[in-house]
């Protein structure tokens, strides 16, 4: 379908999921989209882009962002970018998702909900208090009326992105709130990143998922070849982390570790793209990347 076949109601707009690290933001852009599109893991911190997802139906096409979870002390230049690019998403959003596990507590929260005050004078915010298939449903209800106390929020909703739990209601919620306006993206898209971002992404969760302390937070990975051939993708990538001490931690010992990576990361890439996956990885040492400019740059944080 081309971009200018679409009814004179159409409705588009941009949707921003903020909330704080491990909110479950990850896991509910993949809940809205049907399929696994962002990397979600336990550890805190996990997104460290601006991640489009998008839904399309004749009617109307709806372009969600996942976004890092908001830190309020930024310790690394890489903590400042993931920060700019919660705040571009806020201001490019028609409508905001305000993600809060349900254990958070509004009044731990002060300048979150400041800010939250000053966002709703312009645009609708929809709190989401998340993860209540693991509390009493009267924790939840009482979560809910704290947080309304400190924000007008447009609308607020219990939901469990993990099980599914609400997220059609959300929709039809979303469909009342978004403007009427032409198609952003063609009919067919689904994000906005490449394939090989996603690669590096799925790289990254298995590092996640396989390490403790600081690895996970010390790593950094960049896909530097991808050859798509007709019966094998072909991925090599490099993973940097900051010190000769962490690369011998992620080798580990005789290489046992960086090759069930390897094994568990092919798995997944395999999965997201539906063919047969060779995956080559080196480690190397960029000293101090999360700090500088120029390592940044040179890993996609522009
Ligand atoms: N029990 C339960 N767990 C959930 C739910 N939603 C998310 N989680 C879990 O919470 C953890 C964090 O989920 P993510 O989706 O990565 O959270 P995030 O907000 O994207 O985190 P960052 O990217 O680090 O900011 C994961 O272990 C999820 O499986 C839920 O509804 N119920
Ligand atoms: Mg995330």
């Amino acid at each position: 379908m081309l971009i200018e076949d679409y009814p004179p109601h159409h409705k588009a707009g941009f949707i921003s999921i903020i909330g704080k690290p491990n909110a479950g933001k990850s896991t509910l852009l993949n809940a809205l989209l049907g399929e696994k599109l962002a990397i979600a893991t336990a550890k805190a911190q996990t997104t460290r882009h601006r991640i489009m997802g998008i839904i399309n139906s004749p009617e109307y096409q709806i372009v969600y962002s996942d976004t890092p979870g908001i830190i309020q002390q930024p310790k690394y230049k890489l903590h400042e970018r993931m920060m700019t690019y919660v705040k571009e998403s806020l201001a490019d959003s028609d409508i905001v998702i305000f993600l809060a596990d349900v254990q958070d507590d509004p009044l731990q929260e002060p300048e979150l909900t400041e800010r939250l005050s000053r966002i709703i004078q312009e645009k609708p915010i929809l709190l989401l208090i998340n993860k209540i298939d693991l509390v009493m449903q009267e924790f939840a209800m009482a979560r809910i009326e704290s947080w309304k106390e400190k924000v007008p929020f447009t609308a607020v909703s219990a939901i469990s992105a993990l099980h599914l739990f609400n997220i059609q209601g959300l929709l039809d919620t979303l469909l009342e709130h978004l403007p009427i306006h032409p198609p952003y993206f063609p009919k067919d898209a689904l994000t906005d990143k490449p394939e090989r971002f996603f690669a590096a992404e799925i790289v990254r969760e298995q590092i996640f998922l396989n390490y403790e302390q600081e690895i996970p937070y010390c790593s950094e990975v960049r896909v530097v070849e991808f050859k798509d051939k007709p019966d094998i993708l072909a991925i090599r990538v490099e993973i940097f982390v900051e010190r000769d001490s962490q690369k011998a931690i992620f080798i580990g010992h005789k290489g046992q570790m960086i090759k069930k990576v390897g094994i568990a990361a092919r798995q997944e890439l395999e999965k997201f793209f539906g063919k047969k996956v060779f995956l080559e990885q080196h480690v190397k040492v960029e000293p101090d990347w999360r700090t500088k400019q120029a390592s940044l740059d040179k890993f996609g944080y522009d």
